[in-house]
Formats: C-alpha cells, structure tokens, sequence
C-alpha cells in the first residue's frame, strides 16, 4: 500500500502536521484547493465557539517546490490559533503549574476517549488523552485528503460528500448516486443533499441547542470515475470494502459504514439486492443499478464508489451526562468546556479526504509509478483494457 499518512499534534498544542508519503513527482499543488477544503471542514450550522477563531490554512514544509511534488514525504503544518489562550496549559516545555491545575480535568464525558484513554495510558489529567482524541486532528487528515484529491482529479476522478440526516430528520428521497451530491450546496447552512429538507435540520439544531445537547446523523460520500479493477478479492486486507470501511470508521464519532444500499439490500432477496450486468449498445458491459456502491468482493467495478457514514450525536454535552469526578471519586456531571451542537456536515467533509486517500493508495498500487505522468498513462492503458473486456 504505496501511500502512508501520519498526523500529529494537539487541539490545543502549537500546530497540527500532517505527513502524507507516496504521493508521485509532479503534481501541481493548488494550495487555495486545499485550504477551501479546510474551509469547508470549518463550515456547517451549529458549530461551536472554536470555529470562530481558527482560520486554518495549510502551511507547506516538505516534498513540494515550485508548486508541484517531488515525490518525497509532504508534510503540512497547520496552525492551532486558539494555542495563544492556551500556552501556559499546553506548551511542550513551559508550562505553568497553577494553569494546567485550574484546567486539569477529572470528569471523563462518556462516549469520548476520556476514560478509556485515561485507563490506558494512565494520565491523573484526561486533558492528556482529549488533546489528542479531540476532533481537531481532522483538520490535518482534510489537507493531506486534498492532496489526494488533487492526484485523483488528474486522473479523472472526483469525490464528494453530502448530509442525509441530521438527527430525526431523515432525506429517505435522495438516490445513493454521485448526482445526489452534485446538488449539495456549499454555502448552505448544512450541505443537505436535499435542500428543501434544510431548514428542518437547522431547527433540529435549534432546539438541542436550548436543551444542552448535541446531533449526529449521515453522510453520504461518493466517487465517480473510478476505474474497475482498483482493490481486490484475493486477501482480506487487500480488499477496497475493508479498507474504505476503517478509513471511514477512524473518523471521530463515526460509529456505523455502510457501502451502497447494502442495509437495505439486507432485508430483501438475493434477486432485489444485486446490480445486474448488460451490455450496452456501444458493446461495452454495464450495470442496471449500483445498490453494491462500486464494490464487488474488495474490487471496484467501474460503478460510482458510494459509502454512508453514521456519526453519533456528540460526546461533549453543554447539559452534560452523569459521570464520576475521578478527582474526589464522588459522582458528577461530565465536564463541558464548549463544543459543536453537531459537526455532521464537517463529517462529510472529513469523509471525502479519508476516502480520497484509500482510493488514491488503491490506484498508485494498481498503477505504480513513481512520476505522475507514469501513473496517468498507466491509468490510460488500464481504463482502455476495462472498456474492450473481454475482447
Ligand atoms: C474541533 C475542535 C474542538 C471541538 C470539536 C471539533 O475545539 P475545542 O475543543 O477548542 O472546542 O470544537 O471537537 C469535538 C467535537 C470533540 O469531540 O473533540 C475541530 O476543529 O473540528
């Protein structure tokens, strides 16, 4: 698997970095590409009062010159602005005492990393374990998922994202197809891919706002242009379901994937959950529905690659959830600081750059190459051998 990708840093530390390696030499680099998608990450009804102060660009520290790739590890930087509020708590070496201790927290949120990562690494403050686990490192996995973008689009190939619902309110209309998200709006309040179901949603967020709680919902996530043939059936850690299932799992709140209509397809006969094959007038092979959502057995098949992503309502609740003070072993309401209401359409988002990433891997081991014009012709001759099959 040619491509890797580490992040780090703290929602509160200096900056978050990214490293993303595998990346081919000669790609041009639109750096306003990726900070719109970091934009986009920011944007969405019912975020909270941390959006207000980020403003995060990605900064570019290695494996690009001149604008275009040169095939060594890209490593981004992006900027915690909110670090200033917080550098006497979070600094790497200049700490102050009386600081950390005013923000030391001891009551754990359940559904966070709090307890759990408390129990495991065993900190005595669950700051050192939410730091991390907070949804902020996002933000880097977002610019390295832009690069990738920016690999597939040279290659033909677009991925985009949309919300289904939002809490109770369900889009049970929209078709799971590529088209749905090409309706999605981008400056709307809650990128629906059913706009007219929109300002439901927004008043969802309303009213779990005035009672202290938090959303989850659904996102649709999807990929046109994709070549057959990209993963495969023969191992299980090859297989593209298995990958995209974890990459899209390893998002903060993500508990539940599900590929094309597969919940649906489910609860039906074999005969009503499968995508017949025809061979269409021009001789080339096809399929009459896409419910498998491009992937047959760990292998895209040349359809639209379409994934939903369920997110959990939120773990940080302004009402808060009962807990225990591990402080004074008393129970207590689980701490609050702030956070979003919901942070769904950031999901999207976030979901677009972890499926551009397992798509761009899968095509670079497909095709190799070390150069992009390599992976590009390469790519050709594959996309032209798919078309003639089985001529
Ligand atoms: C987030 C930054 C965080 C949270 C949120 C997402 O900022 P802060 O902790 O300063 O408010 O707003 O994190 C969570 C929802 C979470 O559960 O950790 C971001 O940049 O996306």
């Amino acid at each position: 698997m040619p491509l890797r990708l580490v992040t780090a840093g703290e929602s509160h530390g200096p900056r978050l970095t990214a490293i993303l390696e595998g990346i081919p030499a000669g790609l041009r680099i639109d750096p306003d590409f990726v900070d719109r998608d970091l934009a986009r990450r920011q944007h969405g009804y019912g975020r909270g009062g941390r959006m207000k102060i980020e403003s995060d660009r990605a900064i570019f520290e290695g494996g690009v010159r001149g604008g275009v790739t040169l095939g060594s590890p890209i490593a981004i930087g992006i900027e915690n602005r909110d670090f200033a509020n917080w550098s006497k708590v979070m600094h790497p070496f200049e700490n102050d005492p009386a600081a950390e201790a005013e923000r030391r927290l001891t009551r754990p949120r359940p559904g966070h990393a709090d307890l759990a990562g408390g129990m495991k690494y065993g900190a005595k403050d669950l700051r050192n374990v939410l730091e991390r686990a907070s949804a902020r490192e996002s933000a880097a996995r977002v610019a390295a998922g832009a690069v990738c973008k920016l690999l597939l689009s040279e290659c033909g190939i677009e991925v985009r994202s949309g919300v289904l619902s939002l809490g109770s309110v369900i889009d049970e209309r929209s078709p799971r197809s590529f088209a749905s998200l090409e309706k999605v709006r981008e400056d709307s309040p809650l990128r629906a891919i059913d706009g007219s179901i929109e300002k439901r949603m927004v008043e969802a967020v309303d009213a779990a706002k005035r009672a202290g709680d938090t959303l989850g919902g659904s996102i649709l996530v999807g990929a046109k242009g994709v070549p057959a043939g990209l993963g495969s059936y023969a191992s299980w850690d090859r297989k593209l379901d298995s990958r995209i299932g974890a990459a899209l799992l390893s998002i903060p709140a993500v508990k539940a994937v599900e590929l094309g209509s597969s919940i649906e397809a489910s609860r039906g006969p074999g005969s009503l959950a499968h995508d017949e094959i025809e061979r269409g007038r021009d001789g080339n092979l096809r399929r009459r529905s896409n419910r498998a959502g491009g992937l047959e057995a760990g292998v895209t098949n040349g359809e639209e690659v379409i994934a939903v992503a369920y997110m959990k309502p939120l773990s940080t609740l302004a009402k808060g959830l009962d807990s225990v003070d591990l402080a004074t072993g008393e129970t207590a309401r689980s701490a609050y600081e702030r956070s979003d209401v919901t942070a769904v359409p950031a999901c999207g988002v976030i979901a677009e750059a972890m499926l551009a990433f397992v798509l761009a891997d899968a095509l670079l081991e497909s095709t190799g190459g070390d150069r992009l014009e390599d992976v590009k012709s390469r790519l050709a001759a594959h996309r032209a051998r798919v078309r003639r099959y089985p001529r």
